[in-house]
């Protein structure tokens, strides 16, 4: 049966939960308070104004909606200042092995990310030109775990959800791919991704022995 991916890209593909990480923390820095990395867990797959929102929750700051779009282009700025030093050096374990597994095999992928920054990300990393089609943040009105971002990926790919595999880190986006009807690969821990098909405690776990279990 004809099958297909949808790949998630921070945590997926690459991490760059790192560099949103670092420019967070300068914001609430700014603001006067610390933001941890403990803190940063809670912005993972959530979209960029959601993030704030939250960053701002955890500061008790309160702003008008003209600062915040200050704030916005600030954290963004400085956040593309690492995204354009990205290397193909950055792809996660197992990624490069496993999308060139599914092109010898003629099994088609797309991207299903809450990043507005997605298309930018992957040229740097040199995987634009791998995706058949493309979802980021700029086409979806409805954040993960609503289905939509993988039910648009699907379409594009002109395939059945049923018929979709999609990788998440994020719980949300695992719950996304199930309220789409897709089958979901998990990254990262089990008890915590419990929702997923499969879960793999990181991406170099795409084994061909994995894939070769999955796929049947
Ligand atoms: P941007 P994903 C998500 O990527 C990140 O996990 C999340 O931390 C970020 O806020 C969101 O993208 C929006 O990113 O500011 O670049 O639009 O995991 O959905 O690939
Ligand atoms: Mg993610």
């Amino acid at each position: 049966k004809e099958i297909a991916f949808i790949f998630d890209l921070d945590g997926v593909i690459v991490d760059t939960a790192k560099y949103h990480f670092l420019a967070w923390r300068n914001l609430a820095q700014s603001l006067g308070f610390e933001f941890t990395e403990e803190h940063n867990e809670l912005l993972k797959g959530v979209s960029r104004v959601r993030s704030l929102e939250i960053l701002l929750n955890i500061g008790n700051v309160t702003i008008s909606d003209e600062e915040k779009e200050t704030l916005l282009i600030a954290k963004n700025t400085e956040y593309l200042g690492y995204v354009n030093k990205m290397t193909s050096d950055e792809i996660l374990p197992g990624i490069n092995n496993l999308l060139n597994y599914l092109d010898d095999n003629n099994i088609k992928y797309a991207l299903g990310s809450a990043s507005k920054n997605a298309p930018l990300i992957l040229e740097k990393v040199g995987l634009l030109n791998r995706f058949t089609a493309l979802v980021d943040g700029n086409d979806v009105s409805k954040a993960k775990p609503d289905p939509e971002v993988f039910l648009i990926g699907a379409k594009k790919l002109n395939m059945k959800p049923e018929n979709c595999i999609v990788v998440e880190d994020a719980i949300a986006g695992v719950e996304a791919a199930n309220a789409a009807n897709m089958v979901s690969i998990g990254i990262g821990d089990a008890e915590f991704l419990n929702e997923a098909t499969h879960v793999l405690k990181d991406t170099s776990g795409f084994t061909a022995e994995f894939l070769k279990k999955i796929m049947n």
